[in-house]
C-alpha cells in the first residue's frame, strides 16, 4: 500500500543525469541564496566598531550561540568581552560580501574578527568561535580538566548533529516547495532520536557537564531548545518535543536566563519590533536601540 503510494507521487519520477547541473532553484524557501559555487559575488566592506570583537551574524541558532556566549561573559564579568556585533542578510545574500568571504571562507554565518591580536584574528564555525571566546576567557568550560572532554564531547555531538535537524528535518518539513514523506520520516526518525539522547542524558544531569553550564549548553539550546519551545519550524506538537520533560525541564530554565534573553535578540531582524537589536555595540542599546524605539525616533522625525 505505501509503496503504490509513493510509487504514485509525481516527484519519484526523477532520474538523476549523469553530471549533475545547476540548471535551476529548487523552488524551496532560500533558495535564492543558494549557490554549488563558493567565494564572493561582489566587493562589500564590513564596518569595524570600536570594541575588539566584531561579530558578523544573524540570530539563526548558529548566530544565538555566540551571542547569547557573549551576554553571559559579559554577565559574569569578563569587560573585555564587549562586543560590536553586525547583521548580515543571508538573505540579501551578504554573507557572499568580499570581506565577508574573507572573514569565512565558508559564506556562513557566525563570523568574529578579533582585532586584540597583533593581526586580527579570524574565526568561523560556531563551535570553533565558542571554544575561542571560552579559552580567551578561560569562562564557561569546566574547571576540572578531567570534565573537558564531556565538554567538547557535547559541543562537537551538537556540531555533528544539528545538521540533521536544520538541514535535513527543518528543510523537509517546513522549507521544501513541497510536503515529501521519504525525507520526513526518516529526519524525523532521527531528530527524535536525538531529542531523547538529550532527555536521557538530562535526567541525571543539570546541565549538559553536569553542574557546570557550558559552552556545550549554549550550542546545544538555541537548537533543541528552540524545537521544545515550538519557535523552530513549527514542529513541536509534530515531534511531541515537550513529551522530553527532562529535555523541557533544562530548555525552560536556560531560556529564563537574562543574558539568554538578550543573546536572543541581538542580530535579530524578525519577530517582534521591541525584541529585535539589530546591531549592538553598547550594553544600553537593549534598553534604548531596539527596532521598536528607532523606527518610533524616526517618525518623530
Ligand atoms: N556549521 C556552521 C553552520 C553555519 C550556518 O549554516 N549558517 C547559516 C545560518 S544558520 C547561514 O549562514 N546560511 C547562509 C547560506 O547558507 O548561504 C556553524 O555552525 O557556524
Amino acid at each position: 500500500m505505501k509503496e503504490e503510494k509513493i510509487s504514485n507521487s509525481k516527484h519519484d519520477e526523477y532520474v538523476p543525469p549523469k553530471v549533475w547541473k545547476w540548471e535551476q532553484e529548487s523552488g524551496g524557501t532560500f533558495a535564492n541564496i543558494n549557490r554549488p559555487i563558493a567565494g564572493a559575488t561582489h566587493d562589500k566592506k564590513l564596518p569595524i566598531g570600536n570594541h575588539p570583537l566584531q561579530l558578523y551574524s544573524l540570530a539563526t541558532p548558529n548566530g544565538q550561540k555566540v551571542t547569547i556566549l557573549l551576554e553571559e561573559l559579559l554577565a559574569a564579568g569578563h569587560s573585555d568581552a564587549e562586543y560590536d556585533a553586525y547583521l548580515i542578510n543571508i538573505g540579501e545574500g551578504e554573507q557572499f560580501g568580499s570581506d565577508f568571504v574573507d572573514a569565512n571562507p565558508n559564506s556562513k554565518i557566525p563570523a568574529l574578527v578579533d582585532h586584540s591580536t597583533a593581526e586580527p584574528t579570524r574565526v568561523f564555525e560556531s563551535g570553533a568561535i565558542l571554544l575561542y571566546l571560552a579559552e580567551k576567557h578561560q569562562a564557561f568550560m569546566p574547571t576540572d580538566a578531567s570534565k573537558r572532554p564531556e565538554m567538547l564531547s557535547w559541543l562537537m555531538w551538537q556540531m555533528g548533529s544539528a545538521p540533521y535537524l536544520g538541514g535535513g528535518f527543518g528543510h523537509f518539513y517546513a522549507y521544501a516547495p513541497y510536503k515529501m514523506e521519504y525525507p520526513i520520516n526518516r529526519f524525523a526518525m532521527e531528530v527524535k532520536r536525538q531529542l531523547d539522547v538529550l532527555d536521557r542524558h538530562l535526567a541525571d544531569n543539570q546541565f549538559m557537564c553536569g553542574d557546570d553550564y557550558t559552552i556545550a549548553d549554549m550550542a546545544i539550546w538555541p537548537w533543541y531548545g528552540s524545537v521544545v519551545l515550538n519557535r523552530a519550524y513549527s514542529a513541536a506538537e509534530f515531534l511531541d518535543a515537550t513529551s522530553y520533560k527532562n529535555l523541557l525541564r533544562w530548555t525552560n530554565e536556560i531560556d529564563a536566563r537574562p543574558a539568554v534573553k538578550r543573546g536572543r535578540m541581538v542580530n535579530r531582524g524578525f519577530g517582534p519590533l521591541e525584541e529585535q537589536l539589530r546591531e549592538r555595540h553598547d550594553a544600553s542599546d537593549f534598553e534604548l536601540r531596539t527596532q521598536d524605539k528607532l523606527e518610533a525616533a524616526e517618525k518623530e522625525g
